[in-house]
């Protein structure tokens, strides 16, 4: 990494696994790269819901500027959350099949929640006419969704929060004001609403002078998890140094992600309790930072607490493969708590 970036570290309290515990030759179909995975216990079963690039090569991607040929939304499942993940045999949609819809180009980065019993996904999708956020009801056999409602552009990176609260859903999201907030300073909102369809009471919930590392943006990431002393929540936050140059397969990557972490309020949860003020993980494996199509980007989209106090952190490693942290629920917690 050159050395004009400040150094990150990851928190001694996070345990990552030094291998990827998906990687694109693991798939049963075409893939290029597999990443930023939505991860739930469901049924016995670990459900990972995941990103996959697929249709062309680093190689290809150099030399011949052969991009990929699209992105489709593929399922896994595993015994213990960890390994012997089993992959459906076929994605569970892709862009490179018609969808009937003429302005739908792509879902990327899913969500996976369960409210009340049911499985809900969030979608960030590409639309010909912006970027929008899309919540779907998924089936219980895992094998279609129904779009639920989507939101207008630009505002694709929401998650939804496990439980009604005060009677109502809630999610949070990050809208991209491109006129009023300069340089790509994009900040975290919550919004509530009484069936996934009508979003509404929309506030701030934390802006990116509130996260002292960062310089671009912040967004949310997985599901926040619920403890006695409030939503324990994760962020993705980036900062961006111009002077970087080819940190992967592009000509030049600028971006770093790492992950943030906060308390929101148990009954009120647009209230942020406390942030902490360096990043839980940045990153620092050399499958992070030295290898992939975009180096330095972590990005959980999945985190699972066990009964046992261990919480699951799943994320993409460099838009390139899924990787595992783990960490004490309680260590977290005294991170954002007095
Ligand atoms: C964000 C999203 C993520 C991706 C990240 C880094 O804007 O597109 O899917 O992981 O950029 O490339």
């Amino acid at each position: 990494m050159p050395a004009v970036l400040p150094v990150l570290t990851t928190h001694p309290c996070i345990k990552k696994r030094p291998e990827p515990i998906i990687r694109a030759a693991d798939l049963p179909y075409p893939c290029s790269l597999v990443f930023n995975a939505g991860v739930i216990k469901y049924r016995g079963e670990y459900v990972m819901i995941f990103r996959n690039d697929y249709g062309t090569t680093q190689t290809l991607y150099e030399t011949e500027n052969v991009k990929f040929a699209g992105t489709s939304i593929g399922i896994a499942r595993s015994k213990n959350g960890v390994d012997g993940w089993v992959f459906d045999p076929a994605p569970l949609v892709d862009s490179g099949v018609a969808s009937g819809d003429p302005e739908l180009q792509r879902y990327y980065d899913p969500r996976i929640t369960q409210i009340d019993g049911k499985l809900y996904l969030c979608l960030a999708t590409d639309t010909r006419h912006g970027l929008c956020g899309t919540i779907a009801a998924l089936s219980e056999d895992l094998r279609s969704f129904r779009v639920i409602s989507s939101s207008a552009p630009d505002n694709r990176n929401m998650v939804l929060f496990p439980e009604k609260i005060g009677g109502e859903f809630i999610r949070l999201e990050r809208p991209m004001p491109i006129y009023s907030r300069h340089n790509e300073k994009f900040d975290i909102w919550i919004s509530r609403s009484p069936d996934l369809v009508y979003w509404g009471r929309t506030k701030l919930l934390l802006g990116t002078e509130r996260v002292p590392w960062v310089n671009d943006k912040i967004g949310p990431t997985a599901s926040p998890i619920k403890t006695d002393r409030g939503w324990l929540t994760l962020f993705h936050a980036v900062d961006r140094d111009d002077a970087r140059g080819k940190n992967g397969w592009e000509k030049t990557w600028k971006k770093r992600y790492s992950t943030g972490l906060m308390l929101l309020d148990p009954e009120d949860p647009s209230k942020v309790l406390a942030v902490y003020d360096q990043p839980l993980m940045a990153p620092d494996l050399p499958v992070e930072t030295d290898e992939g199509f975009r180096q330095n980007v972590i990005f959980p989209c999945g985190m699972v607490c066990e009964p046992s106090g261990e919480v699951k952190i799943y994320y993409g490693a460099s838009d390139t493969c899924v990787c595992l942290a783990t960490a004490q629920l309680d260590d977290l917690l005294d991170l954002v708590t007095e």
